[in-house]
């Protein structure tokens, strides 16, 4: 299996730089920071001694100021420099980070409330983790299937509005291996802050053999034992910011978006079509056309429709049935 360090930032406030969209935009953070802090320094001093210098003194009397057209144009001119110098560093990161490589891979990213699915070019979908290769050219297709969502890498100083109806793009080449962060970064509901998901960058041969799995189970055989890797597609699909975590109704100690979903297998439940009784063909229909039928009480949330290969929804029913 594969293992994971933590990769060490060589930046002393930013964390790692892990594609070839961060350097340029690091490039302008840290201009601007160390030019705000040496402007701050000089200003505070002259303004410590000026304080000082001009203090009020007895028997002499203040008289006003007049115009200094030198001074004046020093510091119209000399900021105005420095603004042509930011202007410069943002544009051009900002122009290199806008244009895809030659022949970069797509992927599709869909963010919905609240969990993030990649789609690869192979028709693949995997949630909740972004899978890939060192030095291979990317781009990404974002949308969303319902409110406004933000997909942000910090890693790669990368952030996109998924913006419903409408498609927007960033594009990148991983320059390092490891794991980053994807984050939502727009307020999208109850669960905003549980929409996360991992990006892993493999190095090419590694890569070849994930890709080998892509869609399956990636593990040992105990860790894909169905209802194990039934949990884990539980978590990645985001199931548990709705459901609470192990389906337990519960998110920190109030009751969860979606009904609890321990102990449902195997009784009664009431829906807006009348009772129904829990089997394996009513999980399956919760999870593919959640609206088929509505459990009572819950009309007001919206459950989406998941897209899943039979294997995974074989792994999650097998999950929830064993939720006790
Ligand atoms: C955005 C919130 C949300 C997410 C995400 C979500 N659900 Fe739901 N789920 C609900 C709500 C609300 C209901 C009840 C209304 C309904 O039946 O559609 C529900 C109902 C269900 C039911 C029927 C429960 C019952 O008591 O009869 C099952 C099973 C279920 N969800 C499984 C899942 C699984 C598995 C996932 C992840 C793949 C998931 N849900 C993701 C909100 C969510
Ligand atoms: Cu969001």
């Amino acid at each position: 299996m594969l293992s994971f360090q933590p990769v060490e930032s060589d930046n002393f406030q930013l964390p790692p730089s892990m594609a070839d969209t961060a350097p340029p935009i690091d490039k302008a953070y840290d201009f601007i920071f160390w030019f705000s802090v040496v402007f701050t320094v000089a200003i505070t001093a002259a303004l410590l001694y000026f304080i000082v210098k001009y203090k009020r003194k007895p028997g002499v009397k203040p008289e006003p100021t007049g115009h200094f057209m030198k001074l004046e144009l020093f510091w119209t001119i000399t900021p105005t420099i420095f603004i042509f110098f930011l202007f410069h560093a943002g544009f051009t990161g900002y122009i290199r980070n806008a244009t895809a490589a030659e022949g970069a891979t797509e992927i599709r990213v869909r963010g919905k409330k609240w969990s993030w699915e990649f789609e690869y070019p192979t028709g693949d979908r995997e949630p909740g983790e972004l899978t890939l290769e060192l030095g291979r050219p990317y781009k990404m297709i974002i949308s969303s299937e319902d409110v406004l969502h933000s997909f942000y890498i910090p890693e790669f100083r990368m952030k996109r509005d998924a913006v419903p109806g409408q498609y927007s793009f960033i594009q990148f080449t991983p320059t390092k291996a490891g794991v980053a962060n994807v984050f939502c970064a727009e307020y999208c509901g109850t669960s905003h802050s549980g929409m996360l998901a991992t990006v892993k960058i493999l190095p090419p041969a590694e890569y070849k053999e994930w890709e080998k799995k892509l869609g399956d189970c990636q593990g040992g055989a105990e860790e894909c034992e169905p209802a194990k890797w039934g949990e884990r597609l539980f978590v990645k699909n985001g199931c548990t910011t709705c459901h609470g975590a192990g389906g337990t109704g519960e998110i920190g100690g109030s009751k969860s978006p979606g009904p609890k979903l321990a102990g449902l297998f195997g009784r009664d439940e009431n829906t807006t079509a009348g009772p129904v009784h829990v089997d394996e063909n009513y999980l399956r229909e919760s999870i593919l056309r959640p609206n088929a039928k509505i459990v009572a009480g819950y009309a007001t949330v919206q459950m989406p429709p998941f897209v899943m290969k039979d294997k995974q929804l074989d792994a999650v029913i097998a999950y929830i049935k064993s939720l006790k």
